[in-house]
């Protein structure tokens, strides 16, 4: 192997040797513990280890670096304590995540290390987050997300990559490209020449280098760095490499030919570098001896401290699912305003109020979607934004919803806070992986809070067929982590709004489309909030509770003012998660018979579990059944009395008759 050593300082060709030699050195006494049956699992990245101590070494120590399951030397290169890694990866609590995550899944905002979640691909988006945070603050710094070559084959990959190429993002994508996925051969992944050709379809500029040469990688990555910082993009870098070992120790290597591994063994990068080193007289034998017995002695005595048992603290880990929202002073609107002070305004206004003084109280608030700019967005709601709050913070975006949502994660890393629109609620899907397993999930995983909140214009009555019109809040509600809310009224529409925002987790903020302009009420005109998890009495009644939410409330008002002979109690829910549990208690103990309405389908909408709850714990309270109203198990069909037929509010009396005839 050829090693140029440029203008590197013997100092400098030192400290490489010693950030690649000790993450081989732990490995290794990692297989011993594996054998022992002390850890679980280990992903090895024997023989890959050139590229991770080149990346970490050319950086500067507070850019974010995004790293997969085969960076151990990123940790190491980091200079995280060996014995606080030890314990992570034995699931100890005095690890870096309680003993909730396996191998590499956390991080360290000390270290700047965001760890991977088990998917292959998300975590690239979240360095175009961090990396446009450096870009707003104009700082001179990029960040780092690697993948494998399988992983290249994900479409968060591209998202990832066109994302930081459209937005002029300084980021360093990484492919370590070791010849193989799980057993999948490059062959079987893609189709292309080198996989650095792709930058080239991205309009990106790329680089294929030998990413068993430290100095290679070294040398590439700290101009590469230096490229980004100064021109403002981003770059890939296409790192050819191999994997000694199998996928994990538990898999074997059988389907990788033998011949591969040793032609690949003479290219160790630990032990080519060394022979290099001593050749040019830059390290002898005793030196090398040294050298590993320091670094044995450091390992021994990390791993000497790692034996104390987990006892589960139930509330704790239900707790450590949120973040804790701090403190403000921000005016708590809780119920209905008056309409002698506040004036009258639709529903949409209530939302682009909420988010225009959003948008002026916090100048870390940035705002994405797609058409959101000059256009104003589907709905128009963030007309006038871009004139007022300018390009950077209000921002277009391409048609790729996981790298969107990916880039809020990573914004969120660095301080900013942002506002998603998706341009319909239907079209989280193709952002779902990153909503449910990264932002609800990364607070409770290593105690990151993912501060965003992701507006979803939702449900039907236009006429809009089965995917513009869904209801999908509960796909949400199950996933501990998340908040979802759902307004009925223009006032709460500014109020929850601004809390969603305030707050320190994920919030999805579900806005009915045809409320938008359909329905007005007094908003208060100042700015303030609306408390998530607190629902709204709408109506005081004796006869019949309707627990509802959203386009629900004003079916079951209309229903209750078209029948004044029954005396309804209506309770407007407005976040399903949290639930006001007290609420929903003094409603059914209010009149002993309860109707759970919503738009949303029957079979597994959130009404199920408010019923469950309900016969739990107010069983003797109830004179009936509980009752769901709720849409037709089908999807939600285009033509407009196909549409009708399918909406809860088709059976809606007809539910109230056979509950007040039981
Ligand atoms: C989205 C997703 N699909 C499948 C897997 C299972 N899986 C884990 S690692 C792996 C192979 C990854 O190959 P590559 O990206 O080349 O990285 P390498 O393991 O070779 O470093 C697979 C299929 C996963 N983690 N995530």
């Amino acid at each position: 192997m050829f090693f140029d050593r440029k203008d590197f300082s013997d100092q400098i060709l030192l400290d490489l040797y010693r950030t690649l030699l000790f993450p081989r050195m732990v490995e290794e006494k990692m297989l011993v513990l594996l054998r022992q049956g002390r850890i679980s699992k280990w992903f090895s990245g024997i023989g890959q280890e050139a590229i991770s101590a080149g990346v970490v070494s050319a950086l500067a120590p507070d850019e974010w670096i995004m790293p997969l399951h085969r960076n151990l030397g990123i940790f190491t290169g980091r200079q995280m304590p060996l014995n606080k890694l030890f314990l992570q990866w034995q699931g100890s609590e005095e690890g870096y995540s309680n003993g909730r995550e396996r191998s590499f899944h956390f991080g360290s905002r000390e270290h700047h290390i965001c760890g991977m979640i088990s998917h292959l691909g998300p975590q690239l988006a979240l360095a175009d987050g961090v990396a446009l945070a450096y870009k707003l603050r104009h700082e001179n710094k990029c960040a780092v997300a690697f993948s494998g070559e399988g992983g290249t084959s994900e479409g968060d990959f591209h998202e990832a990559l066109n994302l930081a190429a459209v937005w002029d993002l300084p980021v360093i994508f990484v492919i370590e490209n070791n010849g193989y996925g799980l057993s999948t051969p490059a062959i079987e992944q893609f189709r292309c020449n080198r996989l650095a050709d792709k930058g080239i379809g991205y309009g990106m500029e790329s680089v294929q280098i030998d990413g068993n040469n430290i100095l290679d990688v070294y040398d590439t990555i700290r101009g590469v760095r230096e490229y980004c910082i100064r021109e403002q993009k981003p770059y890939l870098v296409e790192c050819m490499t191999f994997r000694m070992r199998g996928h994990e120790e538990a898999s074997g290597t059988k389907y990788i030919p033998a011949e591969l591994f040793e032609e690949w063994s003479k290219k160790d990068p630990v032990s080519c570098y060394e022979t290099w080193l001593a050749d040019n007289g830059l390290l002898f034998e005793e030196k090398i001896k040294e050298i590993r017995y320091e670094f044995r002695t450091i390992i021994e005595s990390a791993i000497a401290v790692t034996e104390n048992p987990i006892i589960p603290d139930t509330e704790k880990e239900l707790r450590d699912m949120y973040a804790e929202i701090p403190r403000h002073d921000v005016i708590t609107e809780s119920h209905s305003p008056d309409p002698e002070t506040a004036p009258s305004k639709r529903f949409i206004e209530g939302i682009r109020e909420g988010l225009w003084q959003s948008m002026e109280e916090q100048d870390n608030l940035i705002l994405m979607g797609q058409d959101i700019a000059a256009y104003g967005g589907a709905f128009k709601i963030t007309e006038g934004f871009l004139e007022k709050f300018g390009k950077e913070r209000v921002r277009n975006t391409p048609l790729c919803e996981s790298a969107i949502v990916g880039a809020s994660l990573g914004l969120a890393l660095e301080g900013y806070k942002s506002v998603m629109e998706m341009q319909f609620a239907d079209f989280a899907t193709v952002g779902f992986n990153q909503i449910v397993n990264n932002l609800a999930k990364i607070h409770y995983r290593w105690g990151q809070s993912a501060s965003t909140v992701i507006r979803m214009p939702t449900g039907g009555g236009v006429g809009a067929g089965p995917f513009h019109s869904q209801s999908n809040e509960a796909w949400f509600t199950n996933v501990p982590g998340l908040k979802v809310v759902y307004p009925s009224t223009p006032a709460d529409a500014k109020g929850l709004l601004n809390a969603a925002i305030l707050d320190t987790n994920p919030v999805l903020y579900f806005e009915h489309k045809v409320l938008y302009r359909s329905i007005s009420g007094p908003v208060p005109e100042h700015y303030y909030i609306t408390e998530i998890g607190k629902a709204n009495l709408v109506r005081n009644g004796t006869d019949i509770s309707i627990i509802t939410y959203g386009a629900g409330v004003h079916w079951a008002t209309a229903l209750a003012d078209q029948n004044p002979e029954i005396s309804f109690h209506i309770l407007d829910l407005r976040s399903l998660l949290p639930l006001d549990y007290e609420a929903i208690r003094e409603s059914v103990q209010k009149t002993g018979k309860v109707i759970l309405l919503h738009e949303d389908t029957l079979t597994g909408g959130i009404g199920g579990e408010i019923s469950a709850w309900i016969g739990e714990h107010c069983f003797e309270l109830l004179d009936a059944p509980v009752m769901r109203c709720a849409s037709l198990d089908t999807a939600i069909p285009f033509n407009l009395q196909l549409e009708k037929n399918f909406m809860a509010n088709a059976r809606l009396w007809e539910t109230v008759e056979k509950l007040l005839a039981y």
